[in-house]
């Protein structure tokens, strides 16, 4: 009785894997069970958000493999590489490659046959493994994605699980009812601080934290305010900072501040669903919402005219929440002695400080969060 996805999980033990996240496809889903029960494991809503949670893993000093489909690879190539390869973070991805073998969803063809030239094309190096033989080119070269804080992609061909002996039934759990009361309506004051101003007044809180802070201007911003060796700047990878945080919190039992804005959250919500799930009691994230994306022109978002993004984090199961205009509020909110996960939702005026750039390359950013949160 031979099984290959017993095989793979011997690899991935032997390799010190700890932090596994996954986005289903059916031709894994044996390998995705065997998974979920053996190691640490975060189900995702995007395939993108789980390269965001890998990083803040890896930041954490854990091991992670991201498991996906080969449709999954065009949802995350932006996050891929510029932030995994930019910060030089370890990765390994499982991906089920579509469209190679047997395969009998046409619209699987696209993007499961040009995965090979998308991948050499983004710099991203793979092995195809395309039978149970070739398993040993993943013993062999996992260990190189950690040791040498690499990104690598394994193909894996439907191929190597035919066969296979492994019998699973999925027991399906009984979906508890939930129902959401709405609490009564509060009315808020307008807006009356910027970015800059909401940073400053929380800056007190933050201090000695681990801060996830948002690409563009509020990374300068806050680099301008508060720089401490704990801040971990984006440079990139829009959608990504909440993700990161995550990540982080799952990795570390440090306090995390995540500084996310109206336009990125709304590129990438569901990591609210994500977060809400863990619901890790050392993560608090702080939505600036100036209702446009301040640092590209201050182009509005949704959030000016249909989105509250408050409501947005109850929905998808955040019971800690506040929404708060001002300077007073916003730092109750952040000594608020609930415990648990919090999503703090500022709004603010428009408009971004003149700061100068941060001037520290991004490794030593890296290097110093890993620090931080190694001692
Ligand atoms: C994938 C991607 N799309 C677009 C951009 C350009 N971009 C950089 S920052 C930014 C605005 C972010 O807005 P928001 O998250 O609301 O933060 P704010 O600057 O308003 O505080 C945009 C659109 C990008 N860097 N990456």
């Amino acid at each position: 009785m031979y099984s290959p996805e017993e095989e793979l999980i011997t690899i991935l033990k032997k390799a010190a894997v700890d932090f596994t996240a996954s986005l289903p496809c059916e031709k894994i889903k044996t390998v995705l069970e065997m998974v979920e029960d053996l190691f640490f494991h975060v189900p995702l809503t995007r395939e993108e958000e789980g390269v965001g949670i890998c990083a803040g893993a890896a930041l954490g000093g854990r091991r992670p493999a991201l498991f996906v489909q080969s449709s999954g690879i065009g949802n995350m190539v932006n996050a891929l590489l510029s932030l995994t390869q930019f910060y030089e973070l370890p990765l390994a991805l499982f991906v089920s490659q579509r469209g190679v073998y047997k395969e009998k969803i046409a619209a699987q063809f696209p993007m499961g046959q040009r995965l090979p030239a998308i991948l050499a094309g983004a710099g991203i190096p793979f092995s195809l493994i395309s039978s149970p033989a070739d398993l040993i080119v993943v013993a062999q070269k996992l260990p190189e994605v950690y040791s040498g804080s690499n990104v690598h992609a394994f193909l894996l061909s439907p191929a190597v699980w035919e066969g296979s002996s492994e019998q699973r039934i999925r027991q399906l759990d009984q979906r508890p009812l939930v129902c959401a009361i709405p609490e009564q309506r509060r009315e808020v004051s307008a807006p009356a601080c910027t970015r800059y101003e909401i940073i400053e007044a929380v800056a007190p809180y933050i201090s000695g934290k681990v801060v996830v802070s948002n690409l563009g201007w509020p990374s300068k911003e806050l680099y301008a305010v508060l720089h401490q060796e704990s801040n971990f700047y984006m440079l990139g990878s829009m959608g990504m900072v909440s993700p990161i945080g995550l990540g982080i919190s799952l990795s570390s039992r440090k306090e995390v501040i995540v500084i996310d804005g109206d336009g990125s959250l709304l590129m990438n919500p569901g990591v609210l669903a994500t977060a809400a799930h863990f619901a890790p009691d050392n993560l608090t994230i702080l939505a600036i919402d100036n209702s446009s994306y301040g640092s590209t022109g201050s182009q509005k978002t949704l959030t000016g005219s249909c989105v509250d993004l408050e409501l947005v984090a109850r929905g998808f199961g955040i019971g800690n929440t506040l929404k708060v205009s001002s300077k007073e509020l916003l730092t109750a909110a952040m000594t608020s002695g609930r415990k648990g996960l919090k999503f703090i939702h500022a709004l603010a005026v428009p408009g971004n400080r003149d700061v100068p750039n941060i001037p520290i390359d991004h490794s030593l950013i890296r290097n110093h969060v890993m620090h931080f949160l190694k001692n």
